[in-house]
């Protein structure tokens, strides 16, 4: 069995393809040596001019241009059903961004990674909040862009269980490498109990939940660690060199300027930090949610 319905059909015009390939490399190649060998100066001294031979010229149209319509058809037939997920396929909204993958399903669950039936068609609807990025999951032979402000999409059954990797197919800045995640393919009583589990996050501070949440930590670090952004700990109170409208200011960081700093990242650049690379978030967090982060970055002294 294999680990998607679309593995067959790729496979199988990938294998075509290559095999129609090496076998004009192998028989070209072979070829030419032997005209070299075979009409070399020495064993053919004389050059002979040839003519025209219609014969053949039709042959090496004709044989190719079938060989490409081929290659096509199966291209095409292996392609074109993985534009239309079946009605009634589970929908869940994939969001690619800096740096990270999460799935939102239907009952409202967040997940970092994939957890899905076995043989349910399910359709991920790609969203991005930043930049162009690349669903792709190699053993299920698919791959679809997430373009910001697109809604594209891609669907598949999972055939097999087991657990699987998805990348980011799509170089999209310093830590792209980051966007690593999994699919993990279960029983039907095995994914009922997933969903319904939650993880316990009675101890853990609403704050670092949302910072989980939105990716804040692929960039920012709690514990004093400069990644691509500056270190949440501390931060309150500092003082801090910053470019306001290219000109460098200091000033000391209090609620407002973390509250601007993360609505409109690029009001007041942190010195020795790149501009552009912050989403604004200001359509994203309400204010109460800024408000939960900023009391949980208060905590960290
Ligand atoms: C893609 C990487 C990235 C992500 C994701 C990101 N940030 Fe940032 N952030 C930066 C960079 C780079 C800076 C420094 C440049 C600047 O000031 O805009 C920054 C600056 C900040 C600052 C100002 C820090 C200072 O020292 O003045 C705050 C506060 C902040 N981010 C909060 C957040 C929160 C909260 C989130 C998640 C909701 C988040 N960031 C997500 C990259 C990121
Ligand atoms: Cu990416």
């Amino acid at each position: 069995m294999n680990a998607s319905n679309f593995v067959e059909g790729v496979d199988f015009t990938l294998y075509l393809i290559l095999g129609i390939s090496v076998f004009f490399l192998i028989g070209i190649t072979f070829t030419m040596i032997y005209f070299l060998i075979r009409y070399s100066k020495k064993r053919n001294p004389v050059a002979t001019n040839i003519e025209g031979h219609t014969g053949l010229e039709i042959l090496w149209t004709v044989i190719p241009t079938i060989l490409v319509v081929i290659m096509f058809y199966y291209g095409w037939t292996g392609y074109k059903p993985m534009l239309n997920a079946p009605e009634g396929a589970m929908e869940i909204e994939a969001t690619g961004q800096m740096w990270k993958w999460t799935f939102k399903y239907p009952d409202g669950k967040v997940s970092d990674s994939l957890v899905l039936p076995v043989d349910e068609p399910v359709k991920l609807n790609l969203k991005s909040p930043d930049v162009l990025h690349s669903l792709y999951i190699p053993a299920f032979r698919l791959k679809h862009d997430v373009v910001p402000g697109g809604n594209n999409s891609m669907w598949f059954i999972p055939q097999k269980l087991g657990s699987y990797d998805i990348l980011c197919a799509e170089y999209c800045g310093q830590l792209h490498s980051y966007m690593l995640s999994t699919v993990s393919v279960v029983g039907e009583d095995e994914y009922a109990a997933w969903l319904k589990s939650s993880p316990d996050l009675s101890n853990e501070p609403p704050g670092l939940t949302l910072l989980k949440k939105n990716a804040c930590i692929s960039c920012h670090t709690t514990d004093g660690t400069r990644l691509v952004g500056p270190s949440f700990k501390g931060l309150m109170g500092r003082q801090e060199n910053v470019l306001i409208d290219g000109n460098e200011q200091t000033i000391t960081v209090d609620r407002d300027f973390i509250t601007q700093s993360i609505t409109e990242p690029n009001a007041a650049i942190t010195v020795s930090y790149q501009p552009n690379l912050m989403t604004p978030y200001k359509d994203i967090l309400s204010d109460e949610d800024i408000n939960k982060i900023i009391d949980y970055i208060q905590t960290l002294k």
